[in-house]
């Protein structure tokens, strides 16, 4: 039985090839698993692939000081953002409209082999959005535990002019895996997306859903928004006694975080001398605050030894 194998395995085969360590090995073979079709005329080779990742793992982890390998993504910017969902649904897509990455983007399924990181700007912060192989693929069903354990929020990706009901039992399935999530129904362009956009929103009741279109550039202001609310997160500006605040480096901290809080991000030692602070904000205009004084985003504040 022939195997029909699509182009794009053979650009993960010669990634294979061209691989000079076993980490890059194991990606490359992680993809070539992912991208083959699932047929009587593949189950040989799936096989070899497998043998040969089983004997990659061993030598790497017989390396003097090798770790086993896990897959993990540095956070960079305010926090970090995982764009999860089925084959092209349109993540990379979203990624490449929202941040500063330019990502392969195709029609066919299993265009993304391995993650792609961009920045998105949202007015004084930067986030970082992490654009992942589709749910099916075998790199992101052994590695998403852990990515999904560190990131701080999850965009889960619908496309809307397809079943939706197939996407939500993925989604149900990481929900509770994840700290925070919320559903982006992309393709809003397309001629179903209208009306399923409205069940969607009707059966996950307490999560935030976005309609847009990555394509047409619909909705995309009000997403950025939302993930940043969804983060929880508030930006605080210090000033010194008789001086302007710095608006140039916000300190960010979680949603109800406290002066102190904000004096330890600071500096632990600055934050054990403190007496007293001092708030600026719409409502008030130099108050005297405690330390267990609760901040709100945008409040300035100037501490008192
Ligand atoms: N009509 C329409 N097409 C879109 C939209 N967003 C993405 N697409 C198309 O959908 C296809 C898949 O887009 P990708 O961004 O590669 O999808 P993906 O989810 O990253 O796919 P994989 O990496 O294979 O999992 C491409 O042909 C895109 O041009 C949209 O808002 N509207
Ligand atoms: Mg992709």
């Amino acid at each position: 039985m022939p195997a029909n194998l699509p182009p794009h395995y053979f650009t993960a085969e010669k990634k294979l090839r061209f691989a000079t360590n076993p980490q890059d090995k194991i990606l490359a073979i992680h993809e070539m698993l992912g991208i083959m079709p699932h047929h009587k005329g593949t189950d040989r080779l799936r096989g070899d692939l497998r043998t040969k990742l089983a004997k990659l793992n061993k030598e790497l982890q017989k390396k003097k000081g090798a770790r086993i390998f896990s897959y993990s993504v540095k956070k960079e910017g305010v926090a970090q953002v995982l764009l999860i969902g089925l084959p092209n649904v349109g993540k990379s897509k979203i990624l490449s409209v929202l941040s500063n990455a330019e990502p392969e983007i195709a029609s066919y399924a299993f265009t993304t082999g391995t993650p792609v990181i961009g920045m998105m700007k949202f007015e004084n912060v930067q986030i970082q959005l992490v654009d992942l192989p589709a749910l099916t693929h075998e790199f992101t069903k052994r590695w998403l535990g852990s990515l999904i354990y560190s990131a701080e929020l999850l965009l889960f990706v619908i496309d809307l002019n397809s079943d939706i009901n197939s996407n939500m039992e993925e989604f149900e399935d990481l929900r509770g895996k994840a700290r925070k999530s919320m559903i982006v129904g992309n393709k809003l362009d397309l001629p179903k997306s209208k009306k399923n956009l409205i069940a969607l929103k009707e059966k996950s009741e307490g999560i935030s859903v976005m309609g847009i279109s990555a394509e047409k550039l619909i909705g995309l202001e009000d997403l950025k928004t939302q993930i940043y609310k969804s983060l929880e997160i508030i930006r605080v500006y210090t000033k010194e006694p008789r001086k302007q605040p710095d608006f140039g480096e916000p300190v960010v901290l979680n949603c109800g975080s406290t002066v102190i809080n904000a004096a330890r991000e600071i500096h632990k030692d600055f934050a054990g001398g403190l007496n007293y602070a001092r708030i600026w904000n719409k409502k008030s205009n130099g108050l005297r605050a405690g330390k267990e004084h609760k901040l709100e985003d945008g409040d300035i504040i100037e501490f008192h030894i």
